[in-house]
């Protein structure tokens, strides 16, 4: 039960000892501990990050990034120039410790805890009377409690007391991460209540959004709920749209208007829920309450089933075509990032190499050839098509003038599986154009 919860957490005392320069140790240089690190030391901490990738860290000795994300490239080169930002493999003494660790699902669809058990012993020895740590790793509820507290109780300070422990989930968006760093709201859940101030003081440097204090269970499950709420309901449109084609309405329009009333918002349906947060934290819920969570464990098949029913679509557009052409547009998991993680683009190609289509790849986001398939430019992937698809709804494919192209395409067709491209014209210039949900 939360027992200090407040609305904001007004910050009154200052973090640690006064006129020191704070200490942070950051262990995970990803998506999420690279900008925290870089937000905490612009604001005048010193920032220690860690990473087990030497590769990684050979990347930002040289001053490259790993992934690219607006803001990112401008906010490292500050910050290195203020020297407050250093980083190794290996942890250093510091007042706060946060670990922000990849929980990827095991096989069996469990989460793996490893990187979060190797980064909690790895700072063991350099734990001191007074340190915070905060896990920020999206992680299965009790986690806090059960499998970190018990590894940092190694260092034999009192927890609660000598030592403080908090959860605090990253809720950012991928695209937009810096901003939603910045303004969202921030849910902490410590183990005792001055566990969770002394988080809030620490985030409240650079967090300008609310600061809710909670306990750490329900601050693990905040951050799945949230992620759930999101695939059940993209769930729900993709269930709509496979319901618009059986019953032959267009969904879009149909969606646009359910929307209008006011207390419906209904999502997008799409080819499938990729990145590495939607499509994988239900199941965290899931792996401790297989009982109980039947709608999120039906709204995971729902999203996952959605790359067998583009591919199923794709043959069927292709069906009456010998040896047919079939050029994807998009490998990322959504619009304008970069990021690959789980996308659904990666099935719907490896279902179609099954059929077997001559398949074309181009993002025009994925600088790397990482893909046999892939190809380096749209000229190259729509020629000689016989099919050209948009799975992923970059801005650049929402731009594309198809007239440009027309001689490119063996076969004049379109499927668009995200509702973006622009459809003026595009009959009249003799394509065929099918969407997701329509039949
Ligand atoms: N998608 C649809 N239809 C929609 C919306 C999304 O098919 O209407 C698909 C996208 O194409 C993508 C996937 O879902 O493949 C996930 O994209 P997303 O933009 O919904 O979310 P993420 O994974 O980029 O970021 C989410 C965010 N969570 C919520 O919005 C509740 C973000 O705030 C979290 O911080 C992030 O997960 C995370 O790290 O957990």
């Amino acid at each position: 039960m939360a027992v200090w919860w407040t609305e904001e957490y007004p910050v009154t005392q200052p973090f640690f000892r006064k006129g020191d320069t704070m200490k942070v140790c950051i262990l995970g240089l990803g998506y999420i501990g690279l900008p925290s690190a870089l937000l905490f030391a612009s604001k005048g901490l010193q920032v220690h990050g860690v990473d087990i990738d030497t590769e990684l860290i050979d990347k930002l000795s040289n001053q490259l990034l790993p992934f690219r994300e607006p803001g990112l490239k401008e906010l490292f080169t500050n910050v290195i120039e203020t020297e407050t930002f250093t980083f190794s493999p290996e942890p250093c003494t510091a007042d706060a410790f946060i670990i922000s660790v990849p929980t990827p699902l095991d096989k069996d669809n469990r989460a793996n805890l490893n990187f979060v058990k190797t980064a909690a012993k790895m700072i063991c020895p350099f734990l001191q009377k007074g340190n915070l740590v905060v896990l920020e790793s999206t992680v299965p509820p009790k986690t806090v409690d059960e499998v970190l507290t018990p590894l940092l109780s190694a260092t034999g300070l009192v927890i609660g007391e000598e030592l403080f422990i908090a959860h605090s989930p990253e809720r950012v968006i991928p695209g937009d991460l810096l901003r939603e760093m910045v303004e969202n709201d921030r849910i902490i859940g410590g183990i005792n209540e001055e566990s969770a101030e002394k988080a809030a003081n620490l985030y409240r440097h650079f967090v300008k959004g609310k600061i809710h204090l909670t306990d750490a269970i329900t601050s693990e499950m905040v951050k799945l709920m949230e992620n759930t709420y999101r695939d059940v309901n993209i769930a729900l449109a993709n269930e709509f749209a496979l319901i618009a084609e059986k019953e032959k309405f267009n969904i879009w329009e149909a969606i646009s208007l359910a929307n209008q009333h006011p207390r419906v918002n209904i999502l997008n349906p799409g080819p499938g829920v990729g990145g590495h947060c939607i499509a994988v934290d239900p199941w965290f819920i899931i792996e401790k309450a297989p009982d109980q969570a039947r709608l999120i464990r039906k709204a995971r098949f729902i999203n996952d089933r959605m790359p067998y029913c583009i591919a199923d679509k794709i043959a069927k557009i292709v069906n009456q075509i010998p040896d047919p052409v079939i050029s994807l547009l998009g490998l990322t998991y959504k619009g304008d990032v970069d990021d690959m993680r789980e996308s659904p683009s990666l099935k719907v190609l490896q279902l179609l190499k099954e059929i077997p289509v001559s398949v074309k790849v181009f993002d025009p986001n994925v600088d790397k050839k990482v893909l046999d398939e892939q190809v380096d430019s749209l000229e190259e992937v729509l020629k000689d098509t016989d099919c050209c698809v948009i799975l992923t709804n970059h801005t650049l494919f929402k731009e594309i003038d198809f007239k440009k192209y027309l001689n490119n395409f063996r076969t004049k067709n379109i499927f668009d599986t995200r509702n973006s491209i622009n459809y003026c014209g595009l009959a009249e210039d003799g394509f065929t154009v099918y969407q997701l949900g329509l039949s």
